[in-house]
């Protein structure tokens, strides 16, 4: 299939772009650096020293003959970019990872808030619109995240993105109807996400877009076996504390000797998923879109549920790390149950690949190899959800 990525240079684009092209499709990649530029802005850089795009696509046909081709625009900016790049392209699929995806980022700064929902919001309506003018029958598959569900404790297993309710008419008859699951997204940026869900639900009734909202736990891991191929296509790994991901962070942390980050109790339970199984799952759904018609499909993206404070002992019992209690920068619950259906990913050959599967020690090696690039300055998260987040790290740091 034709297959275009739109932010295929970032943590999960680039490595399902390697997937794609390595089963065979015809892929192409969108970007605007965003996510690189940002690192320059924080002065940090990903654990792994990432080669430029050009260099990553130039050794991937090296070492595999495939050849990936490469498009340089602003998604949510230049629209005129995008419907030349469709009508000449005509993708089958496009799978939208074109999103700042950070919860701490999006909360660090007013401007940082407004750039998060302008960016991901015309991003995501630029490719809808675009979509229907340019008359393409393309799938879209978007890269959601478990986080619009939000995490009170429920007693159900969280459904793929409906609710069926079940609701009296004005004579007393019951009427039952499947409705997007009521959002509660913890951050802007999970906020987000949220709003795309609506954008999708109007595209698909309006204009019979289909369309794959995908939603995806925390993504732990770095290398594919794509990736891992050539050390010129290794992938990103953030480990800072806005961008870096709760185990992630851990691994780089106990590589270096440094406590643990555990945000309050450590009671929040996530769900998680290996960068292993996100390429796989982005190929399934892309391969899969002859059976999304009508409303969107919601799949979750997630294969196992952990409570923080579970991992940062797996991790301290794998590597030998000492754990520290850090006042919460967010406003979330201290402690929180969660369990996701996943029926769909498993239903389409999904093999979950666990926290057990031993890939861990893989992350540790890679967090050992690249220590020396760590900036130790960059670990702690300094983006407060609100002022008394704020003003209760201060007074714990005074403790
Ligand atoms: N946490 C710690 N210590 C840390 C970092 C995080 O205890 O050093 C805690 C956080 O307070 C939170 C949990 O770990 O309770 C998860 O934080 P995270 O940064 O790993 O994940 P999150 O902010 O939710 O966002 C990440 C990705 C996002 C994706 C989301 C999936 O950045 O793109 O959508 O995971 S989900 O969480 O399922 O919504």
């Amino acid at each position: 299939m034709r297959i275009l990525i739109l932010g295929g240079d970032g943590f999960c684009g680039w490595p399902s772009a390697l997937h794609l092209s390595a089963h065979g499709h015809q892929v192409t990649i969108a970007d605007s650096f965003v996510r690189r530029r940002i690192d320059d802005d924080l002065g940090v850089q990903s654990l792994t020293p990432i080669s430029s795009l050009a260099e990553r696509v130039s050794a991937w046909e090296e070492v595999t003959g495939r050849e990936i081709d490469v498009a340089e625009f602003d998604l949510a900016h230049d629209y005129d970019a995008l419907t030349d790049l469709l009508t000449v392209l005509r993708p089958e699929v496009i799978v939208h990872f074109a999103e700042q995806r950070a919860a701490p980022y999006s909360m660090k700064s007013p401007s940082l808030k407004r750039y998060t929902v302008d960016n991901n919001l015309n991003a995501t309506h630029n490719l809808l619109a675009a979509v229907v003018a340019t008359g393409l029958d393309a799938h879209v598959v978007h890269l959601g995240t478990m986080g619009v569900y939000g995490y009170e404790s429920v007693p159900v297993d969280l459904p793929e993105g409906y609710l069926t309710v079940s609701y009296p008419d004005r004579d007393g008859h019951l009427h039952t109807r499947d409705i997007l699951y009521p959002t509660s997204p913890g951050s802007v940026y999970h906020l987000t996400k949220s709003l795309d869900q609506l954008l999708f639900q109007f595209y698909a009734r309006n204009d019979g877009v289909r369309i794959t909202d995908l939603h995806q736990g925390i993504v732990w891991g770095t290398q594919t076996d794509e990736t891992a191929l050539d050390s010129r296509l290794i992938n990103r790994f953030d480990y800072d504390g806005d961008f870096g991901t709760v185990l992630n962070r851990f691994l780089v942390q106990a590589a270096l000797g440094h406590p643990l980050t555990v945000h309050g109790t450590g009671g929040q339970t996530r769900a998680f998923i290996n960068i292993r199984d996100t390429v796989r799952c982005i190929r399934l759904a892309a391969e899969s879109g002859a059976d999304v018609q009508g409303r969107v499909r919601v799949m979750n993206q997630v294969t196992e549920t952990h409570r923080v404070s579970d991992l940062a002992y797996l991790v301290a019992q794998t590597v030998g790390a000492r754990i520290s209690a850090v006042s919460n920068p967010r406003a979330e619950a201290d402690e929180n149950q969660l369990s996701a259906r996943n029926d769909h990913l498993l239903g389409l050959g999904l093999e979950p690949t666990r926290l057990a599967s031993g890939l861990l020690h893989e992350s540790v090696e890679i967090a050992q190899k690249y220590a020396a690039r760590v900036d130790v300055s960059r670990i702690p998260c300094t983006s407060y959800w609100n002022r008394d987040r704020r003003t209760s790290a201060q007074e714990h740091a005074h403790e």
